[in-house]
């Protein structure tokens, strides 16, 4: 399968909140599981999905989907997962197994940051009394964490550096470069937080090291925006902490992992009919199941799914696509009458873009070519063409013109 414009997604936290079980739900990759910390140490890649209603209801047309899946009128776009060793506090320093997972977790454009709500881990991620750890602090740890290792780096031949950009007025990123591309963070980034710390951009040198710490904060908020997954809800001890989680300023997704696992093995199994992200499944082969089973996915329907609408993976997921990478769904044809591409098939592909993506650059995403000899683009919903500097919206069907040919 063809992998569509994608962002890395990065499962992070304390270790032992249940970071594989999430990976594995949202990829059925296998990934091991355990209830103790550092289970995960090298870390697990796997293809994931967003989930988006697919256009093709729209369009009255059945369609032969590419790239992705459409699964009854569900359009699950391919996403790239990534699952991380556990950080424990002090990890910038080299504590718990070392800072090379902070590494890893800066490669990512977006963080999962999986917490256990039932406040039943400690903050190195040991097995304690249910409710005795409060996992807000896990929140503020791992902000802290992340930060303490970019300043790190950043701060590596810091007033060389400063006084370099002062003097040749290149600017303070441009003499970041190597240091920005380690952590994968673009420069844009860097100038947007310098503004946002309100310091003198044309003045690095006179930065004093709580205006540094504060300006790269903000730049791990811009740079690895992130959102909490409160995970074990199915533990009496959640609710509370949950309460308290949706507090603080982040998007809170409450969720079982644990759940969506057993839901998603069940129906790769085809002993339920379960999509992620649904709300509820049917049970299909009844007799291929133990009372034990049935009874397992009964207390999953009335606990989980009944209560919190889905487990959360699925949620979790789309928001971080749709809510912090602010990215849209776009499907290109070729024709626009019959919504296909050369081969025939309808709405063969779809598109995660960012959002604010012109047709233009549309037609770059799609190849340097089409871009090079663009023409114009038609949307196929109204037949209307469109301009170069058009903004594409969500669920947008497109078709480039170029001088050579449609795509
Ligand atoms: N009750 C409950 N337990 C869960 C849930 N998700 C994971 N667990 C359990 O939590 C323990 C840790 O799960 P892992 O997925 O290995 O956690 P991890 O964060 O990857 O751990 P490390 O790799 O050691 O950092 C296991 O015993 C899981 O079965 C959940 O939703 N509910
Ligand atoms: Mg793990």
């Amino acid at each position: 399968m063809q992998r569509s414009y994608s962002r890395l997604l990065g499962v992070v936290g304390k270790p032992n909140t249940g970071k594989s079980t999430f990976f594995s739900a949202a990829t059925l990759a296998a990934a091991e599981i355990a209830n103790y910390p550092f289970t995960t140490i090298k870390p697990n890649r796997g293809v994931g999905y967003v989930r988006t209603k697919c256009v093709h209801e729209d369009f009255n047309v059945k369609d032969n989907p590419k790239n992705s899946l459409c699964l009854d009128g569900a359009r699950l776009v391919p996403v790239e997962l990534v699952d991380i060793a556990g950080i424990v506090p002090g990890a910038w320093e080299g504590r718990g197994l070392g800072n090379q997972f902070l590494d890893e977790i800066c490669r990512a454009d977006a963080l999962i940051h999986i917490v256990d709500a039932s406040g039943g881990t400690d903050c190195e991620g040991k097995s304690c009394k249910p409710g005795e750890h409060d996992p807000v602090e896990d929140v503020q740890f791992l902000e802290k964490e992340i930060t303490l290792w970019m300043v790190s780096i950043l701060k590596k031949d810091w007033s060389r550096i400063a006084r370099t950009a002062e003097q040749d007025k290149k600017g303070i990123a441009h003499h970041l470069e190597d240091r920005l591309t380690g952590l994968s963070i673009r420069r844009e980034c860097v100038n947007e937080a310098i503004r946002k710390a309100g310091l003198n951009i044309d003045k690095p040198a006179t930065w004093s090291d709580d205006d540094f710490y504060r300006f790269v904060d903000i730049l791990r908020c811009i740079s690895k925006p992130m959102l909490i997954v409160a995970n074990k809800i199915d533990l009496p001890t959640a609710h509370e902490n949950v309460e308290r989680l949706l507090k603080l300023n982040y998007i809170v997704i409450s969720c079982s992992a644990e759940a969506e696992l057993a839901l998603r093995r069940a129906a790769e199994r085809t002993l339920i009919d379960y999509k992620p992200g649904d709300g509820d499944f049917k049970i299909i082969q009844p007799e291929k199941l133990s009372s034990a089973q049935i009874n397992g996915l009964e207390q999953i329907n009335e606990k989980i799914l009944i209560n919190n609408g889905s487990t959360g993976v699925q949620e979790a997921i789309n928001a971080a696509y749709f809510k912090l990478l602010d990215m849209i769904t776009v499907y290109p044809v070729e024709d626009v009458e019959h919504l296909s591409d050369h081969n025939g098939r309808v709405l063969p592909d779809t598109y995660l873009v960012p959002r604010g993506t012109t047709a233009h650059a549309f037609a770059y995403i799609i190849h340097s070519e089409l871009g090079d000899n663009f023409l114009y683009a038609v949307d196929a919903r109204d037949k209307r063409r469109i301009g170069e500097d058009a903004i594409l919206k969500d669920r947008d069907v497109i078709s480039i013109v170029s001088a050579k040919k449609r795509a």
